[in-house]
């Protein structure tokens, strides 16, 4: 019993939340966002600007700095982090940092100076690959080989090897830069990262999180020796250790006691991936409740008994971080996709909405858009791609309200027929992110799925995952009592699909899929 903080740095921003388990409430709920808060690494939307579609790293060092500046503001706004019992929390997935000393190696963080400037000398590769980036096809493809094909890349990691997931990055890296990569010592993800630079040493890698790298062995949770040798040479040595969810991985650093007044021998619990987190956060650990997540990128997620993998190779399997699996699909075309429509169109979320909600219908007369502004991995399209097809007017840009439906419904439908392998179609869904705000982008889901959207009371799923995850492995407190306080639903938000839009759907999604297959996806 008592407070626990998670913390949560995503694609775009770093968040804070602090629950009560006592009182079944959420005392603190911060976020800073990377572009707006630290225009100097010059990363509107949390990545750097590259010619390059393919390639999309963002500056380690603005996460740190995040970190600084985020508990600076709380502590300065009066949050008491000596109450603070347990800390938890997630990062994006598959992200990595490259360094040239181990960090349990390195002396403690001196409080005097701040994180980043003590951090820039430890990093053996200035920049870190991100999710988004779709540039390692031929390591892919090397790996498997080195293997013996595909089956059983996803035999032994529950994917494919994947062009954003950490083990190819890791080989283009050594392929690319064999000096650098023959420097570094050590390799953490986003949330191993975070987990090490809170408690001054070397945090594990969660199970759940390692499960994004195809290098982890899904049946033992430890690397496998195959992988790791497919990867790149004396890999084995610069991994941390591979940690259950539940694992301690140490106790607060002195720099954040003196600095922020955190309690000495507060506990860290190893950090996840921000689905896996999210997968706690709504509640979701058991089989039955899908998940749509509608942040920077969208997901569909839920828990799983037995690992089950997609036939088309898109889907993921990953750790479910309260025990057995988790199943993943992720399209790189969500938040920012639909952002480039509302800029173009000179639309607010509001006046987005609207559009879908009053002034266009299901199914769109059947305008459809192919909403590839970006490289995706969901169907695999290496070069963007938008095609509009419909009235004139549509494919010309001259319809805001349908254009607004258009990628909303192209999205669903993708998100759709790319989940259609985990089994029986949901008829309820709860969704979180950034987007899932959009009432209108709510109802294109509920119709398109024929489902019941369920939104959680708390915004942030994957920070409210990591205090829940603290409250769990320090506390003691079962995650049963843990989503009766804190994962409930808004009712005021609650979305049912439309009358006819089943109907509405048939000749679209076909359409839909024809638009697909013609392109080779
Ligand atoms: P992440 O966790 O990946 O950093 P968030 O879950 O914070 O992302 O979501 C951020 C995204 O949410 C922004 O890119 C923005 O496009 C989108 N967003 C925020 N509010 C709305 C809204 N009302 N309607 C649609 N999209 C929204
Ligand atoms: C999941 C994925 C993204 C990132 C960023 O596989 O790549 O969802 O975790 O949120």
């Amino acid at each position: 019993m008592g407070l626990y903080l998670g913390l949560d740095s995503s694609t775009q921003s770093l968040s804070a939340m602090i629950v009560d388990s006592d009182s079944g409430r959420v005392v603190l709920d911060e976020s800073v966002n990377f572009g707006k808060a630290l225009p100097q690494y010059g990363s509107p939307s949390g990545f750097l600007p590259n010619d390059d579609a393919q390639l999309k790293h963002a500056d380690p060092l603005m996460w740190v700095e995040a970190l600084d500046l985020l508990l600076g503001q709380l502590k300065a706004t009066g949050t008491d982090f000596g109450a603070v019992d347990g800390i938890s929390g997630a990062g994006q997935q598959h992200g990595s940092v490259y360094l040239k000393q181990r960090l349990s190696e390195v002396a403690a963080w001196d409080p005097s100076r701040d994180l980043a400037s003590q951090v820039r000398p430890l990093l053996s590769r200035p920049s870190s690959p991100i999710w988004m980036d779709s540039s390692t096809s031929a390591e892919c493809r090397e790996i498997a080989a080195a293997v013996g094909g595909d089956a059983r890349v996803v035999t032994l990691s529950g994917s494919r090897a994947i062009e954003r997931f950490t083990g190819p990055q890791i080989r283009a890296f050594y392929k690319r830069e064999p000096a650098a990569y023959a420097a570094t010592r050590e390799i953490h993800l986003v949330s191993s990262f975070f987990a090490s630079l809170l408690s001054g040493g070397s945090a594990g890698i969660d199970q759940g999180d390692g499960a994004g790298m195809n290098l982890l062995d899904l049946s033992t949770g430890t690397w496998s020796p195959e992988l790791v040798a497919a990867t790149a040479p004396g890999l084995g040595e610069k991994l941390p250790r591979a940690v259950a969810s539940r694992t301690q991985v140490g106790e607060i650093a002195s720099y954040f006691v003196k600095k922020y007044g955190f309690r000495p021998g507060t506990p860290i619990i190893a950090f996840t991936g921000d689905n896996p987190s999210s997968l706690v956060g709504m509640g979701a650990t058991d089989p039955g409740t899908a998940v749509i997540s509608m942040g920077t990128s969208d997901t569909v997620f839920a828990a799983m008994r037995k690992p089950h993998t997609d036939p088309r190779g898109f889907g993921h399997v990953f750790g479910n971080p309260a025990g057995g699996f988790m199943c993943l699909i992720c399209f790189a075309n969500g938040s920012l996709a639909r952002e480039r429509v509302a800029e173009r169109l000179g639309l607010s979320w509001d006046a987005f909405a609207r559009a879908i909600l009053e002034e266009t219908q299901p199914g769109n007369q059947g305008n459809l858009l192919l909403p590839f502004f970006i490289p995706e991995m969901t169907p695999k399209l290496l070069a963007p791609k938008v095609e509009l097809f419909g009235s004139e007017r549509f494919v010309g840009w001259q319809e805001p309200a349908a254009l607004a439906r258009a990628i909303v419904e192209a999205q669903a439908l993708s998100m759709q027929r790319h989940s259609d392998w985990i089994g029986e179609q949901p008829r309820l869904i709860r969704v979180t992110g950034g987007a899932s705000k959009n009432r209108g982008i709510r109802q294109v889901l509920a119709d398109v799925f024929g489902a019941e959207i369920r939104a959680l009371s708390v915004g942030n799923a994957s920070a409210l995952g990591g205090a829940l995850r603290a409250a769990e492995a320090v506390g003691k407190v079962p995650f049963a009592s843990l989503y009766e306080a804190f994962a409930a639903t808004d009712p005021a938000s609650n979305v049912s699909p439309s009358a006819g839009a089943t109907a509405a759907y048939a000749e679209l999604r076909q359409k839909f899929v024809e638009r697909l297959t013609a392109l080779g996806a």
